[in-house]
């Protein structure tokens, strides 16, 4: 007889699916298993979209009593685009169901798994909770806090440094390096840059098909890839409808202190923000961007941007990972730091990461870390 961990895998494995579309749903997998066979499997594709749960039941039939209900997350109780989950499992004659963890959606919260027992449904819960927590870190962040996953990007030589003095930059990592950063983009609801880097690089920020790796093609056709939301923090205002970001066509938010009355095409919204005064130097307050982008449904954001921004969200405790690529360079003495952070003067002060994972990328190092903020 195989263990619920190992039907649960199996449920994971459905649910990566929709790692590219669910946004801003979870990712959720189902399958459904009665006399040691599965006779049905579904996962979230998309939001609006039946849920897991749905597809599961739908695929095994009439199969589907007395079964066992294997789900990666809690399933629903609530109406909210489709009915609840819990009342399809009710209805199908489900007798069990594993989850692996509570959804934390205050709509949802112990409610779906608390009406299955009332039912006389026999339930497990809090298994391979590592795999439930990895699979969903945006949602359950803006579930727990109201705030996106936020992972920065960076680009740094072997001696930390990220452009000349000059401030030529471009070609620090490798053609391969930029094409692992496509994934990053690709899984991303948003992607965060300022005017400096506008001005800089003139970018589109877009996610390019023929450039994302085979793993992630095959879950979407070219057609049907989500352009994250592009966010271009431009306190300013010198951004202008003739950059690259504006004119390639995605929705694009500039984050202002007050916005101007220049023509924008309508996939362009300016957003005026709260500021704070460092210095007599005004700043978005990038707490508020993020609690905004929250409230807009952003799960989670990538940053890439230069060595301000990345200090900036350092030091205000908002970053959850970064993703270091490394070239095997030394760029010397002269050269620009990997990211600002004034005021920092004793090893006290020092900001802590764990190593999630190091891999070479072509000739680069990538290292992902998670900051520990204590
Ligand atoms: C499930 N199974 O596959 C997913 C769930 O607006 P709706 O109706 O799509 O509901 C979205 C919420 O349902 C979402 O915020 C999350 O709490 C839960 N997602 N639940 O039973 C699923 N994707
Ligand atoms: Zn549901």
């Amino acid at each position: 007889m195989k263990s619920d961990e190992f039907y649960l895998a199996l449920a994971f494995k459905l649910a990566r699916r929709g790692k590219l579309t669910t946004a801003p749903n979870p990712n959720v997998g189902c399958v459904i298993i009665r006399d040691h066979r599965v006779v049905g499997e579904g996962y979230h594709v998309r939001a609006g979209e039946p849920h897991a749960e749905i597809h599961a039941l739908r695929m095994a039939g009439a199969m589907a009593y007395g079964a066992t209900a294997y789900i990666t997350l809690e399933p629903c109780n609530h109406y909210g685009h489709t009915p609840p989950c819990t009342e399809a499992l009710i209805a199908a004659g489900i007798s069990r169901v594993v989850a692996a963890m509570l959804d934390p959606n205050p709509k949802v919260n112990g409610r779906g798994l608390y009406r299955l027992q009332q039912a006389n449904i026999e339930v497990r819960h809090s298994i391979m909770l590592q795999d439930a927590e990895m699979i969903n870190k945006g949602f359950l962040k803006r579930m727990r806090t109201g705030l996106p996953w936020i992972r920065v990007k960076l680009a740094t030589s072997l001696d930390g440094r990220t452009a000349m003095a000059s401030g030529e930059s471009s070609w620090i990592t490798s053609n391969q390096a930029r094409q692992d950063v496509q994934r990053f983009r690709a899984e991303s609801d948003a992607i965060l840059s300022t005017s400096a880097t506008v001005l800089a690089d003139n970018p589109t920020l877009n996610v390019r098909w023929l450039s994302l790796p085979a793993d992630i093609q095959c879950l979407c056709k070219e057609e049907n890839i989500r352009q994250p939301i592009k966010v271009i923090i431009d306190s300013a205002n010198r951004v202008n409808p003739f950059h690259r970001i504006i004119k390639s066509n995605g929705t694009t938010w500039l984050a202002r202190i007050q916005p101007d009355d220049k023509i924008w095409p309508r996939w362009v919204e300016q957003i005026q923000l709260p500021v704070l005064s460092r210095q007599d130097i005004l700043r978005i307050d990038l707490m508020a961007l993020m609690i905004l982008l929250g409230k807009r449904h952003i799960n989670s954001v990538w940053v890439e941007a230069g060595a301000n921004l990345a200090g900036s969200l350092l030091l205000a405790g908002l970053v959850d990972e970064l993703i270091l690529y490394m070239s095997p360079k030394l760029l010397g003495d002269k050269a620009r730091p990997l990211c600002l952070l004034p005021g920092l003067e004793r090893l006290s002060d020092a900001l802590n990461c764990k190593l999630l994972n190091i891999r070479q990328v072509g000739p680069d190092i990538r290292i992902c870390l998670k900051l520990i903020y204590s």
